[in-house]
């Protein structure tokens, strides 16, 4: 690239320069050219790339700059050495060579001095824009946890786990054999318009139905097909009905069964096991009952209420009148429950005969409300955080 009257373009001789101290001359010249641009800042520099073309190649102007003065193939000392030493008469070698040494060590100082110079600049820049204020107050995010219904299934599920049960967990999509038929509900049993449920769309000429769980029930069988007794299991998992949605009905609900199975579990294992649970659950003080219900797949068949824990099992708010939750009727329906029904056995493969044992199916919605003095169902379901926040 031309430059803008760069002397080391020409022969000393078309410089007329033809002797020591005309050559001193112009090697000082250059020097104090090189010296007033080392000084420079690079936005100066960048305005003297614009003002003078030898600048021009270079985006960065520290490295055009030392280019000019030190690039191999046209650099300042370079061209020195082409057109000044090697184009002159011998008897001016000897002074134009000590002349250029000492230039040519005096431009490397001065540019390794301008690099450190930039670069400590850079790092300091760097370290004011990174420093951190350790005085500024933190982000502080608010920590989730669990919701309410997982907090109960826990609960539930260390209460059990105290007396030997294990959990086990299986699918929300069922075929109607083990939702309905393997737990003695054949097709048409009045028992199913009770737990009406959403059916699958499948594709033509599938051959099998399926359906949402109705309840956890279906993880009995399940249960029994893949484990010889002793069987001691709960499954709390989620089910689903096509009840319309009010204060205590969802169409998406949550459930733990309940199963033990053995050779000689009596209605007592079955009482003390419930009993137990209810208390830990409520407190020592509640009381409990049973009433006869029925479910095709227990016989006999509970239904398991616990004294008002509200009211203390009287009926009379504390502040008197009616108590609103049981109604004044002292008792609150917990969950239905039975010893397991010899049919069942027939469809898992074992010797009624020789086994026995007990069932229960708690709605954990429910059970959560009750506990919690919750009045509406549906609050669980609409990830209000004024909601959850309440129970961390
Ligand atoms: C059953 O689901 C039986 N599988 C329980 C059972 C298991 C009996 C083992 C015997 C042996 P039921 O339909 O009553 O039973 O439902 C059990 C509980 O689920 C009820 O007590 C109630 O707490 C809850 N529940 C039922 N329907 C709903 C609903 N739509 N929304 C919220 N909770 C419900």
């Amino acid at each position: 690239m031309p430059t803008v009257d760069n002397p080391t373009e020409k022969t000393l001789a078309e410089l007329g320069v033809n002797d020591a101290q005309g050559v001193a001359e112009k090697f000082a010249e250059v020097r104090a050219r090189f010296d007033r641009q080392v000084a420079l800042e690079a936005d100066e520099i960048r305005k003297l790339m614009l003002q003078e073309a030898w600048l021009g190649s270079d985006s960065d102007p520290v490295t055009s700059l030392r280019n000019f003065w030190v690039g191999r193939k046209t650099g300042v000392l370079t061209l020195i050495t082409e057109n000044w030493l090697k184009k002159s008469p011998s008897s001016l070698k000897g002074v134009i060579g000590k002349q250029f040494n000492e230039l040519k060590g005096h431009i490397e100082t001065k540019l390794e001095e301008q690099r450190k110079r930039i670069e400590e600049k850079t790092e300091a820049a760097a370290l004011t824009r990174e420093q951190v204020d350790l005085s500024l107050p933190g982000v502080i995010r608010p920590i989730g946890s669990h919701h309410l219904i997982r907090q109960v299934f826990q609960e539930i599920e260390d209460i059990f786990f105290s007396i030997g049960f294990s959990v086990v967990e299986g699918p929300e999509i069922e075929t109607p054999y083990y939702n309905f038929e393997a737990l003695n509900i054949p097709e048409f049993h009045p028992v199913r318009d009770d737990m009406d449920t959403f059916y699958l769309d499948l594709p033509k000429g599938a051959s099998t139905p399926l359906l949402l769980r109705t309840h956890t029930s279906p993880m009995q069988i399940r249960t029994m097909e893949k484990q010889k007794p002793p069987v001691r299991v709960i499954v709390p998992g989620k089910v689903y009905r096509r009840d319309n949605p009010d204060a205590t009905h969802s169409f998406a609900f949550h459930q733990i069964e309940g199963l033990a199975v053995d050779t000689d579990i009596t209605f007592c294992d079955f009482t003390g096991t419930i009993e137990y649970f209810v208390k830990q659950f409520f407190g020592p003080s509640v009381k409990t009952r049973f009433r006869p219900s029925y479910f095709p797949f227990t016989e006999p068949s509970v239904e398991f209420d616990v004294s008002c824990p509200f009211c203390g099992g009287t009926g009379t708010a504390a502040a008197g009148g009616t108590c609103t939750k049981c109604k004044g009727a002292a008792w609150i329906e917990l969950f239905g429950a039975g010893m397991v029904d010899p049919a069942v056995y027939g469809f898992v493969n074992y010797d009624a005969k020789k086994v026995s044992g007990f069932a229960f199916g708690i709605g954990i919605d429910r059970l959560a409300m009750l506990k919690y003095s919750i009045d509406d169902i549906q609050v669980f379901f609409q990830n209000d955080v004024r909601f959850l926040s309440q129970f961390p």
